[in-house]
């Protein structure tokens, strides 16, 4: 197997977005906890965010969610995150909590809705020309719950029209990413439910707009990794959402359900050209910490993501390309299974002393004073929204 020593540089590459709502109250629809020393603002979530990067290393931006995140001053609010250590990172449209968008909001049959949506990410872009994020990402609720309910054809139409139309509103460097989820909040049809029409849309838009696959928007059982395999191979793999779940969209921490299907995206991810230099997959959280310390529960997801992105990155390619050649079913397999069952956190404690970063972050964090200067500071956090 390939050694730690040979794939140290590489994980130097690292850099998992977090976002700003995971350091907000979250929960489900019966019940979203208060806990303290949540922030009360944006900037305080962006302070949390930062106190991620410090102890691991490897978050140094911070996605935004608009209007969750809106404050009057995108200039001022980059100039604070680069003072913390951070920089801005994607920013999320939102068309999904305003009554006008009941029946949809890019899909709506009523113009003026669909126009008012494309104003709102006209609107995000304008936001990105300030904090000079890269990325707009765009998830719709869009969808309906009732068979017969809406013309799911001329909803894909609409579609097109207004992505469109914030496609060309894109500077130079900008991207937009259209992410997809198989149902929820509509149950009978969603407008955008799978990375196959998500890849429909961002082909005949353009070299700028990329496909976002999030881990937990997938019927169970499917294999995610393919798609992740194909959506590089077609080269519009534009981000991930990582999390993981066990039923539905749980949005827990990464790796967490499911660590050996963590594994196997991240190899089909490095196979494919979506990891290092040149890259053109952002890998971001998008999680929500409704029972667990928030700050914490995103120190662990970035380190699950390190973990597993190191042993993928152990994994012995030339011998299972020999392997497969020879039609060597077993020993395939074996070679996969031994990078997965590596356990890397030792040589990992090791990567971050020579870097300068704590050995054990978790217990750093724990120790550092942090959460209690929070708890003690700030008093009635705002709510962060859900996924
Ligand atoms: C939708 C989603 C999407 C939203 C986020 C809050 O389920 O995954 O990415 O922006 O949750
Ligand atoms: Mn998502
Ligand atoms: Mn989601």
């Amino acid at each position: 197997m390939t050694s730690f020593e040979a794939v140290a540089d590489q994980l130097d590459h690292l850099a998992v977005e977090v976002p700003s709502w995971a350091y907000g109250n979250s929960g489900t629809r019966f019940k979203v906890f208060g806990s303290p020393g949540t922030p009360r603002t944006v900037e305080e979530k962006i302070a949390d965010a930062a106190a991620v990067h410090r102890f691991t290393g490897l978050a140094p931006t911070v996605a935004l969610h608009i209007p969750w995140d809106l404050v009057d001053d995108f200039g001022k609010l980059k100039a604070y995150a680069d003072d913390q250590g951070v920089a801005l990172g994607t920013i999320n449209s939102n068309t999904f909590q305003d009554d006008d968008y009941k029946l949809g909001s890019l899909t709506h049959a009523d113009p003026k809705i669909r126009q008012k949506a494309v104003d709102h990410n006209l609107a995000c872009i304008d936001v990105m020309d300030q904090t000079g994020s890269r990325d707009l990402k765009i998830w719709l609720a869009d969808g309906t719950n009732y068979p017969g309910q809406g013309d799911i054809r001329a909803r894909q139409d609409w579609l097109a029209e207004g992505l469109r139309t914030i496609y060309d509103r894109l500077g130079g460097d900008q991207r937009m990413v259209l992410e997809y989820k198989f149902f929820e909040p509509a149950f009978y049809h969603t407008d955008v439910p799978d990375w196959g029409t998500s890849y429909a849309h961002v082909s005949a838009l353009g070299p700028k707009a990329f496909v976002c696959l999030d881990t937990g928007h997938h019927a169970p059982g499917t294999n995610i990794e393919f798609i992740v395999a194909q959506l590089l191979r077609l080269g519009r793999l534009g981000s991930f959402d990582f999390n993981s779940r066990f039923y539905a969209d749980d949005d827990l921490i990464v790796g967490a359900a499911d660590p050996f299907q963590l594994f196997r995206i991240l190899v089909e991810v490095v196979r494919g050209g979506g990891y290092g230099e040149g890259s053109q997959t952002a890998l971001m959280l998008d999680q929500c910490h409704n029972i667990e310390k928030k700050i914490p529960g995103q120190i662990r997801s970035v380190l699950n993501v390190q973990e597993m992105l190191t042993r993928a990155l152990l994994l012995d390619t030339a011998a299972l390309d020999a392997a497969r050649t020879d039609g060597d079913v077993l020993l395939a397999n074996e070679i996969y299974m031994d990078a997965f069952y590596t356990d890397v956190r030792r040589d990992l404690a090791g990567w971050r002393e020579q870097r300068g970063l704590p050995a054990d972050p978790m217990r750093a964090f724990l120790a550092s004073g942090y959460q209690d200067d929070i708890e003690a500071a700030r008093v009635g956090g705002t709510q962060a929204g859900w996924n």
